[in-house]
């Protein structure tokens, strides 16, 4: 039986990887932050599987690190934890350094430290975001990086140091550049996620408007479930090598927006341009959609798309298993069911969700 030690478990592609690894027989590990409060309902289904396993590790404490790795001693690793929101990286670039660049060169020290450099083989997550003012499209393994907010430039010493680290002690260390990648379990701040609560909930009469911020950018989105399969296969090769990973179809926020709309039964007209562009419910006439500075970015990355040749032809993955609208509509009916059972009050979720409505968290 195989060990896998997984940090970040609590997170989107955490949660679809521990499935994964478990399906295929594993021993699986993973990392969760100490909090004062338990809650972890992403992976709450997979609590008391006799192969699946917590300990407590933080990005930020090596020792912590040293500690799960020598106890786990893991045939891999998939480094997942990460401050992964790019606009709370402009907020908070000091700790988003700390916790996504010089975490990665905890784990690689960690595991040479231990004495592991012919045991492990280590995943690292990296990301589209690395092809920041994006100096060619669609974006490949050769197209040169140009980070554009603090979370991307962080991700790149993550990436250079995984490359230092094969090259140097010749360790099985790679790197998956994945581009935007949603699920049913996706953070509740990020825009695809934010837009199907928001159309689920207006649907049902529990919010009056969605707030966004640019409208026109562009994404290459592809389902997790789908991704998290390849971070696998790319430890699974004979030789570590860095893959681009991506659906190769690009759409807009506001496409996005409009066929989350549609699933959920309402049809948008937008109509006006920047910040005065509204989001018009075409049978009653009312505004829906508007646009608010508050989640423009300092420097936004405006134009991802990518080209997944390589993952297609060496590891054999199939970059259109999930089309994009398949994927709107199951992150839209999973959101259409959930809100139907949302009582006024309930937890976190309708806070959540006035807050976003009310631009307070972004
Ligand atoms: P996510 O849902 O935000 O999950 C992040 C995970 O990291 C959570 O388990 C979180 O724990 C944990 N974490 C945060 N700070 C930590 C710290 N200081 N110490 C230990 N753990 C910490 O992210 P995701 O979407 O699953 O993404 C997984 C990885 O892929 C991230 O590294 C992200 O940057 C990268 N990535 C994501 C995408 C994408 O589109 N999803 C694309 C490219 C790359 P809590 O639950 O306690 O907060
Ligand atoms: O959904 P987003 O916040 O994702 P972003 O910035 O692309 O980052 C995600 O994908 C990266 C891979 O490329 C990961 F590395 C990273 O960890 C994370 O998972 O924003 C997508 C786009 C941006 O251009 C943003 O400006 O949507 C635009 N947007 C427009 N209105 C908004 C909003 N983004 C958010 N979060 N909220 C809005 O209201």
């Amino acid at each position: 039986m195989k060990t896998a030690l997984i940090t970040g478990v609590t997170g989107q592609d955490g949660s679809y990887l521990s499935e994964l690894l478990l399906e295929k027989g594993y021993d699986v590990h993973g990392t969760i932050r100490r909090s004062s409060v338990d809650f972890r309902e992403r992976i709450a289904h997979l609590e008391g599987h006799p192969n699946f396993h917590l300990h407590y590790a933080d990005m930020g404490d090596s020792m912590s690190i040293m500690q799960v790795i020598a106890r786990t001693q893991p045939d891999e690793i998939y480094n997942l934890a990460a401050q992964s929101h790019v606009q709370v990286s402009f907020d908070a670039p000091e700790y988003t350094a700390n916790v996504v660049a010089t975490g990665v060169l905890r784990i690689l020290e960690a595991v040479r430290l231990c004495g592991l450099t012919e045991k492990t083989r280590i995943y690292q997550a990296s990301t589209s975001e690395l092809y920041g003012k994006v100096e060619e499209v669609p974006q490949n393994e050769k197209t040169p990086f140009h980070p554009y907010s603090p979370y991307a430039v962080a991700k790149l010493y993550g990436f250079w140091i995984v490359k230092e680290y094969r090259d140097a002690y010749g360790m099985y260390c790679c790197s998956g550049i994945l581009f935007n990648h949603e699920s049913e379990r996706r953070g509740e701040t990020f825009v695809t996620r934010k837009i199907t609560l928001a159309a689920a909930r207006i649907a049902q009469g529990k919010q009056e408007k969605l707030y966004l911020g640019n409208l026109s950018s562009l994404r290459d989105w592809g389902y997790a479930r789908d991704y998290v399969e390849c971070m696998w296969l790319i430890l699974q090769q004979p030789t570590p090598d860095d893959y681009v990973i991506a659906t190769g179809e690009q759409h807009s926020v506001r496409e996005f927006c409009q066929l989350a709309f549609r699933r959920a039964g309402i049809e948008l007209r937008f109509e006006g341009e920047g910040q005065d562009e509204k989001g018009i419910d075409v049978k009653t006439g009312k505004v829906l959609v508007e646009v608010s500075p508050d989640f423009y970015r300092p420097t936004d990355v405006v134009n991802l798309w990518g080209d997944p040749t390589k993952a297609k032809t060496e590891l054999g993955w199939d970059p259109g298993k999930t089309s994009f609208q398949e994927l709107v509509n199951l992150m839209v009916d999973s959101d259409m069911a959930k809100v139907a059972v949302e009582r006024a009050g309930d937890h976190v979720r309708t806070n959540l969700a006035e807050y976003l409505e009310k631009g307070i968290v972004k």
